[in-house]
């Protein structure tokens, strides 16, 4: 396979600082190396120009909604730029708000399945988040809800419908965007469902749920993982996957051969122990492109 690496080292959608240090943490941890190793062509195009977030208003009264939107359209524009090259976009955050972006990339090329593999929910609007923070809304605006600030990246205003979306890993949802996910019909697998049912059964289900798409968008925000595990980020939540349940998810999305692009989101060297969860993120991504035990 071809892929091209796009780095967004955006951290305005979320208030801890140092996820904008994510995409060269997992450079560092040998991403490319470890690709090309499986046999995959490598192209790393950098990183996409950011606003540092020192150089923004800090009182902004819209939370950088803007610069976010306009960092979405640069790396919509991007991905497509990729596809049309003939690549797999891999996009390394950041926090979770560049998948508006990409996410409205891969579906720009038609029916998209979104795995959407997170502790959180991202289905906050302004009016139901708690924080504030983009990074809770992203998949919410990828359904056409929210701010009109960050719906319609790339021209499209509803760029997902409810049931082209599954949701692993959940635990943490706020009051209000846990009656928003409910009413929505989106297919959430939480971590009870996995505690119950097992991961292997989990992960049929959510195959089957997209087995009607050609293509499958992995968007996986490193909190999904137990924080034992996966230390390095800015909203850690107890009770996560383990190595192996998420080394399982990424054996399991290989085994399909419809992967059409991954986002790597939420990584936090400064929080993180000897860039452990960017090693944990690499090694998640050799098992999605291909790597196998036998
Ligand atoms: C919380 C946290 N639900 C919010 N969301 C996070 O701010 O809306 N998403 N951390 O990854
Ligand atoms: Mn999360
Ligand atoms: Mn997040
Ligand atoms: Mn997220």
């Amino acid at each position: 396979r071809r892929v091209q690496i796009i780095g967004v080292p955006m951290d305005l959608g979320q208030s801890q600082r140092g996820v904008d240090l994510g995409p060269g943490a997992l450079r560092y941890a040998g991403l490319a190396t470890e690709l090309r190793r499986l046999g995959h062509e490598v192209v790393d195009a950098g990183n996409l120009p950011v606003p540092v977030r020192d150089s923004l208003d800090p009182a902004d009264p819209g939370r950088y909604r803007k610069a976010i939107r306009q960092v979405c359209d640069m790396l919509y524009r991007t991905c497509l730029q990729a596809r049309k090259d003939g690549r797999m976009p891999v996009v390394l955050g950041g926090d979770h708000s560049l998948a508006m972006g990409s996410v409205a990339g891969s579906s720009d090329a038609g029916r998209v399945g979104l795995l959407w593999i997170d502790a959180h929910g991202d289905f906050n609007t302004p009016a139901s988040s708690l924080s504030g923070n983009v990074h809770g809304m992203p998949l919410a605006a990828l359904l056409g809800e929210g701010d009109p600030e960050l719906v319609g990246i790339g021209g499209s205003r509803k760029r997902l419908r409810a049931e082209d979306v599954v949701l692993l890993g959940v635990r943490d949802l706020d009051p209000a965007e846990r009656e928003r996910l409910r009413a929505s019909g989106i297919c959430a697998l939480t971590m009870r469902d996995i505690d119950e049912r097992g991961m292997g059964q989990v992960m049929c289900e959510a195959l089957d749920r997209l087995a009607g798409y050609d293509r499958l968008h992995v968007s996986l925000d490193v909190d999904a993982i137990d924080p034992r595990e996966a230390p390095g980020v800015g909203t850690p939540v107890p009770g996560g996957l383990s190595y192996r349940e998420a080394q399982l998810v990424m054996e399991m999305i290989a085994d399909t051969g419809r992967l059409a692009a991954l986002d790597i989101v939420e990584i936090n060297p400064i929080l993180d122990d000897r860039n452990r969860t960017a090693r944990l993120a690499v090694s998640l991504t050799a098992s999605l492109f291909g790597k196998r035990i036998l």
